[in-house]
C-alpha cells in the first residue's frame, strides 16, 4: 500500500506534484490555506500532456488525526509556519519533504519544530496557476530529491520514482540545492528589475554582460563556501536555463507583479550571508537584494 501524502501548500508546483501522485493512485489529501467549498476539490491541470481533471479530499491544517508524509511547496518564507501549523498531527517517524526555493527554510523549520529531521527536494518542473484549481503544466524538469548529509533512498520514493517523470534520489542534495541556488541568483533578480522574461538576460548584450558578472561573483562565494562542484561552468548553466525558459516569467517577477513578497531573503541573501561569512564582497548581489528589498510590499500591507 503505498503512502499516504499530505499536501501543503497548494500554488502551482503543489498541485502539479498532486497531480503526478494521483495519476499512480497514491492517496493524497490536499492542505489549502483557505477552506475550499465542501466536498471533493476538483483540480484542472493542462498543458504538456493534455488537460487531466482530478477529484482531490482536502482537509484543513488544524485538523486531527496523523500525518505519516508531508510534502510542502509553499513560498520559502512560509515554509517554517506551514509546517508549525500541522506540528500537532506529526509523529516523530513523519517524513517531511520540504520543496521551495533558495536555501535557509529548512533550518528555520528544525527550530520551529524541533525533532524533525527533513528531506529536501529541488525542481525545475515549469507551472504556473490560472484559476485556484486550474494550472498549466508550462515545462519539463527533473526533480531531485534527498538527505542532507546522504542516505540512500527510502522505501517511500520507490512511489515517487515511478508516478514523477524525470525524479531522482540525489545523495549530495544540498550541492544540487545550491547550484539552483547559483543559477536563481544569476536569473531571478535582474528579471525583477528589469521586468523581463528570461530570455531577455540572453538577447540584451548590457544585460548578458551583467549576467557574466554575477556568475564570477557567485563562483567565488561558492568555491569559498566548500561549493565548487556546484558552481562549475556556472555561466555555461545559466545561459543554458535562459535560453531553455526564454519565454518564463522568473518566479520572482512573478511575484513583483503581484504585488506579492518575493523569496530573495532565500535567494540573494542567503548568497550573502554566505558571502559574509567567508570574508567577501559581492558588491553586484548586494545592488540587486538592495533594490529587491526597496521594492518589496510592507510586512503589515
Ligand atoms: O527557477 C526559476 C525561477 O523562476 O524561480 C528559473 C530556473 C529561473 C526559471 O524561471
Amino acid at each position: 500500500m503505498p503512502a499516504h501524502w499530505h499536501i501543503l501548500g497548494t500554488g502551482a508546483m503543489g498541485c502539479l506534484f498532486a497531480s503526478y501522485l494521483a495519476r499512480q493512485r497514491i492517496p493524497l489529501t490536499l492542505l489549502p490555506r483557505q477552506p475550499a467549498e465542501p466536498g471533493d476539490i476538483t483540480l484542472v491541470v493542462d498543458g504538456l500532456g493534455g488537460g487531466h481533471r482530478y477529484q482531490l479530499p482536502w482537509e484543513t491544517a488544524g485538523s486531527d488525526g496523523p500525518i505519516s508524509h508531508l510534502l510542502v511547496t509553499t513560498k520559502a518564507y512560509d515554509v517554517a509556519p506551514a509546517v508549525a501549523s500541522v506540528a500537532h498531527r506529526l509523529r516523530p517517524d513523519t517524513v517531511v519533504l520540504l520543496m521551495a526555493n533558495g536555501i535557509g527554510f529548512e533550518r528555520e523549520v528544525r527550530a520551529r519544530v524541533p525533532g524533525l529531521a527533513p528531506t529536501l527536494g529541488t525542481t525545475t518542473e515549469g507551472a504556473y496557476r490560472e484559476a485556484r484549481w486550474r494550472v498549466r503544466h508550462a515545462g519539463r524538469g527533473a526533480t531531485r530529491i534527498g538527505l542532507p548529509g546522504g542516505a540512500g533512498a527510502p522505501a517511500w520514493f520507490a512511489n515517487w520514482r515511478a508516478a514523477v517523470p524525470d525524479c531522482h534520489w540525489d545523495m549530495a542534495i544540498e550541492q544540487a540545492l545550491w547550484r539552483k541556488l547559483a543559477i536563481n541568483c544569476a536569473i531571478n533578480p535582474l528579471t525583477a528589475l528589469h521586468g523581463c522574461a528570461n530570455g531577455q538576460l540572453g538577447a540584451d548584450p548590457g544585460l548578458a554582460a551583467q549576467v557574466r558578472a554575477l556568475c564570477a561573483e557567485i563562483e567565488r562565494i561558492g568555491i569559498a563556501a566548500g561549493q565548487a562542484s556546484a558552481v562549475t561552468d556556472l555561466e555555461a548553466a545559466v545561459f543554458a536555463v535562459i535560453a531553455g525558459t526564454a519565454d518564463n516569467q522568473s518566479s520572482m517577477l512573478q511575484d513583483v507583479r503581484a504585488g506579492r513578497r518575493t523569496e530573495i531573503d532565500y535567494i540573494t541573501g542567503h548568497l550573502l550571508a554566505t558571502a559574509t561569512a567567508h570574508g567577501l564582497d559581492a558588491p553586484r548581489n548586494r545592488e540587486l537584494m538592495d533594490k529587491i528589498t526597496a521594492q518589496e510590499p510592507s510586512a503589515d500591507a
